[in-house]
């Protein structure tokens, strides 16, 4: 397949003015009448017309009514015999298609007897063909026909103009999207549904229709979902000024979804699992989950649809700034500083996780990539959640009033257009004249450009003669595939300085004359540079990038002594927990390097088990906040410090470092649990939720203590926590508690939750996904996943339940998959096989779980790179995995 290069393109050779499609749908045969205006784009040279097409039919091809010659060439229907000129024409082509065949749920494809698309990248040529790229973009009207009682609701982007019967028990809908857009926004959806309604009025006086459709029987699970779509269109308007701009906005679930949700014009498509809940099926993560993709597709209409990106290397222009809109919303709902600061805690372990490794690995690639040979593949975390991290920085060096400015005069200038990256950060920057953003623009979009994570070193001295205080700071970023040569970076440091004591420091530069008060962020931009602060008298704590204010590793060469004062301390919440994490970590990666391959004689010392008992006794720290302090760093994000890799060290390291935790602080968890366990009836707001968070953390801790006890009290109250439960997240947390011990119990609860939750899809995935993701023990859990397979309740064809078995299994579970024997990767591969047959953007991400194979240990090591060759021997993989393997064995 071809490598598609940024610097290639070239604008459209015809505009596509209208677009009047008819679907008479079917699942074994859809047909598709496709009457189109276009026209020469009277800037670029005169030329045939090339339009997108994939596994479509085509029947018949008419220019202004006439029959025409065509070729048709590896996909595209190539018009060569169009009007001179730049007048437009008419071009109507038929075509049919089958829905029932589309397991890709590219398209058109059918899911419970009911039709959903996903155009979003190129999935609109699997309907019609078309100049199916983002900045061509036209008015739609759109006629969908289906039999009546099968599929009585019929939906399109924008109005509603016309509905009737038709002959046959057919019946008809017409909509006519009142906005231009580009083919990936388009969607149409056909099936029994019914919907929660809520009409509301707009700041701006105005009246819209809020519409959530689901399956008949779901209707209960809609509330948080609708009141998350009033809050987001109440937000917008208020932090950005940006209103609804259609009369009807609709949301519609469905269970066969590759990704979380779409946002097409005023008809976003989602997957259940960012619709759905109620308190008996959905945890406090999926109420949270919901608000947020909600909010992210809502904020699309404005950062997506209204101005959207010219080609597909632009997709962070939306995708960042979107999941930043969302981040901020949320933060928004969440209110309390310290509720805030949970959030972003959270938001930025996803980045360390999951991003980091990215940025490291045979797929790293800038913000804006260069190439791509499926762009399927570039629907990234960094692309995303780096991409959001960028667009943080810009409002961090222009304020948040600046930023609100930047963002008017983005839509001022581009509105109704296809942009750039380049065109965002130049109107964010041209609304803020002389600001930090405004002066060093070039040089701060090599974060669009440079791929990596830079490493910030930074080194403290006191003079105590002086009374001075100079953090130096070095930056760095390592060679990334294609960039061995990185230059230094605008990198926004938040700082403040600790007294020994643990009160904040003024901060007075040598060359200021006076104190400067409140919170400070310094720019640093070159390879090395040194900041030097003034009446300091004696040597200080420094705390270094507040608020994660920059995507960077952080080596800031801090002493044990140094994080427990911040942890004690510091006033910034980021930091403080990242003093916790700090601490374990040190501890973690002293153990692995440890020789002695047991973990029996490891011993987490008093100081670090006193500070944690400090946090979680704390009198006035929120229950959320210690929850996250509480638990330990993630093996992935473990395994990201070291150099060679040995999954299940890890693994045995951060389980003992857990039963020590569970064990020192037995008493505390106990009184933990007793003072958290009830947050009365069921509310998903932040303090509840963090309540229940930390009981759920407590109880887990207690059922590992009576695992090495044999003490049976405490499994026997998870086990009836596990009966009794109020809501579904104290019941998971409850049964969660005795997978991860191990408790004989687990094996009655597991069978009697199935039991309950038979009929609910979204919950039997949590079920799954517990126990393909639950410790292994003795090598237990591969077993288990095959049985998990064999299972009715298994379908590979699902998506949310593949993920549930397989990528809990291979992506979230390094201690089980990665196994000496090289099971894990033999059934890696077979199931990244199988699942390009069917569906090749979920197989590509499966096979993204070996990304990091290099760092591996042996015999893993080995026996990775050949299960990845075993995959890339396969002739006739698909151009998503063929890309995947190609780069990790590069
Ligand atoms: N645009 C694809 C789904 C999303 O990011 O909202
Ligand atoms: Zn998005």
């Amino acid at each position: 397949a071809p490598v598609i290069r940024r610097e290639d393109y070239t604008a459209p050779a015809f505009w596509i003015d209208t677009v009047d499609l008819t679907f008479d749908l079917d699942p074994a045969k859809t047909r598709v009448l496709n009457r189109m205006k276009l026209r020469r784009n009277p800037d670029v040279a005169t030329q045939a017309l090339r339009l997108d097409g994939e596994e479509l039919n085509l029947a018949r091809v008419l220019v202004n009514g006439q029959g025409t010659s065509f070729k048709l060439d590896g996909g595209h229907l190539v018009l060569e015999n169009l009007p001179d000129g730049h007048e437009p024409f008419e071009l109507e082509i038929f075509t049919t298609c089958c829905p029932a065949k589309n397991s890709k749920l590219m398209g058109l494809y059918v899911s419970n007897d009911s039709f959903f698309t996903q155009c979003e990248a190129e999935g609109f040529r699997r309907i019609t063909y078309f100049l199916d790229r983002p900045d061509v973009m036209a008015s739609y009207s759109v006629t969908l026909r289906a039999d009546k009682a099968r599929y009585p609701v019929l939906l399109s982007n924008g109005n509603l103009v016309d509905q009737g019967a038709l002959d046959d028990g057919r019946h008809f809908a017409k909509w006519v999207d009142p906005h231009r857009k580009p083919s990936y926004l388009f969607a149409l959806v056909a099936g029994q549904l019914v919907a929660r309604e809520q009409r509301i009025t707009s700041r701006a006086g105005k009246e819209h229709l809020l519409q959530v459709f689901v399956r008949p029987g779901d209707l209960d699970k809609t509330e948080h979902a609708m009141n998350s779509l009033m809050h987001s269109v109440a937000w917008d308007e208020a932090r950005f000024g940006l209103s609804l701009d259609l009369e009807r906005f609709m949301i519609v679930a469905t269970s066969d979804f590759n990704m979380g949700a779409m946002e097409n014009k005023g008809l976003n498509i989602f997957n259940t699992k960012y619709v759905l809940a109620n308190a008996a099926t959905a945890t406090d993560t999926d109420y949270a989950n919901i608000e947020s993709v909600v909010g992210h597709e809502y904020f699309h209409n404005w950062t997506g649809n209204r101005v959207t990106c010219r080609d597909w290397f632009q997709l962070s222009l939306k995708e960042g700034l979107t999941v930043f809109r969302d981040q901020e919303f949320s933060q928004d709902l969440a209110g309390e500083p310290s509720a805030r600061a949970v959030k972003r805690i959270e938001d930025v372990r996803v980045l360390r996780t999951a991003q980091f490794p990215e940025d490291a690995g045979p797929m790293a690639h800038p913000v804006r990539p260069d190439q791509y040979i499926e762009i399927n593949n570039f629907y990234t975390v960094t692309v995303y959640e780096k991409g959001a991290e960028v667009v943080r920085m810009m409002q961090t060096l222009v304020g948040r009033e600046g930023f609100t400015k930047g963002m008017s005069l983005y839509f001022e200038r581009h509105d109704g257009h296809a942009v750039t990256c380049d065109d965002f950060a130049q109107a964010i920057a041209d609304a803020n004249p002389g600001s930090a953003l405004a002066v060093l623009l070039p040089q701060f979009k090599r974060w669009y450009s440079q791929a990596g994570t830079p490493r910030l070193q930074a080194s403290g001295h006191y003079d105590a003669a002086a009374r001075t205080y100079t953090l130096t700071l070095a930056q760095s970023c390592p060679p990334t595939p294609g960039q061995p040569h990185k230059e230094p970076f605008v990198i926004p440091m938040g700082l403040g300085l600790l007294a020994p004591d643990g009160r904040e420091l003024p901060l007075q530069l040598a060359t200021e004359a006076a104190p400067v008060p409140g919170h400070r962020t310094f720019v640093v931009t070159q390879a090395s540079e040194t900041l030097t602060f003034q009446n300091i008298d004696a040597e200080p704590v420094p705390s270094i990038l507040r608020g994660f204010s920059a995507p960077v590793i952080l080596d800031g060469g801090y002493t044990d002594a140094q994080l427990l004062t911040l942890l004690a301390h510091d006033s910034d919440p980021f930091n403080r927990w990242e003093a916790g994490q700090r601490l374990a970590l040190n501890r973690a990666i002293k153990y692995i390097a440890e020789d002695n391959q047991g973990t029996r004689t490891l011993a987490l010392d008093e100081a670090f088990i006193e500070a944690m008992r400090g946090v979680l006794r704390h009198p006035t720290l929120d229950a959320a906040f210690k929850e996250l302090v509480l638990t330990l760093p993630a093996e992935t994000y473990i395994a990201e410090q070291l150099d060679v890799v040995d999954p299940q060290r890890i693994h045995a390291v951060r389980e003992a470092m857990r039963e020590q935790l569970a064990h020192a602080l037995a008493d505390d968890w106990q009184w933990a649990y007793e003072t958290h366990r009830d947050t009365g009836g069921y509310q998903p707001d932040p303090v509840s939720s963090g309540r229940r968070a930390l009981a759920g953390l407590a109880l887990t801790q207690l059922c590992l203590v009576a695992r090495q006890s044999g003490d049976t009290v405490w499994p026997g109250k998870a086990y009836q926590r596990f009966k009794d439960a109020g809501n579904m997240t104290d019941r998971f947390n409850a049964l969660s508690a005795l997978v991860s011990s191990g408790h004989s119990l687990a094996a009655q609860a597991l069978p009697r939750f199935h039991a309950l939750f038979k009929d609910e899809a979204l919950v039997l995935d949590k079920w799954f996904a517990l126990q393909a993701g639950a410790p292994d023990r003795g090598g237990n859990v591969l077993p288990a996943v095959r049985q998990l397979m064999a299972h009715p309740d298994f379908n590979l064809r699902n998506p949310n339940r593949a993920r549930s078995v397989i990528f809990s299994y291979c992506n979230a579970n390094p201690g089980a998959f990665h196994r000496t024997d090289a099971a894990g990767y033999v059934f890696w591969s077979e199931r990244v096989i199988e699942l390009d047959a069917l569906n090749p953007q979920v197989a590509a991400r499966l096979a993204r779980a070996l990304d990091r194979w290099k760092k591996l240990a042996e015999p893993y090591r080995h026996a990775a790179r050949e299960a990845i060759a075993r995959v890339a021997a396969k002739t006739d993989l698909s151009n998503d995995v063929r890309e995947v393997v190609t780069r990790a064995l590069a």
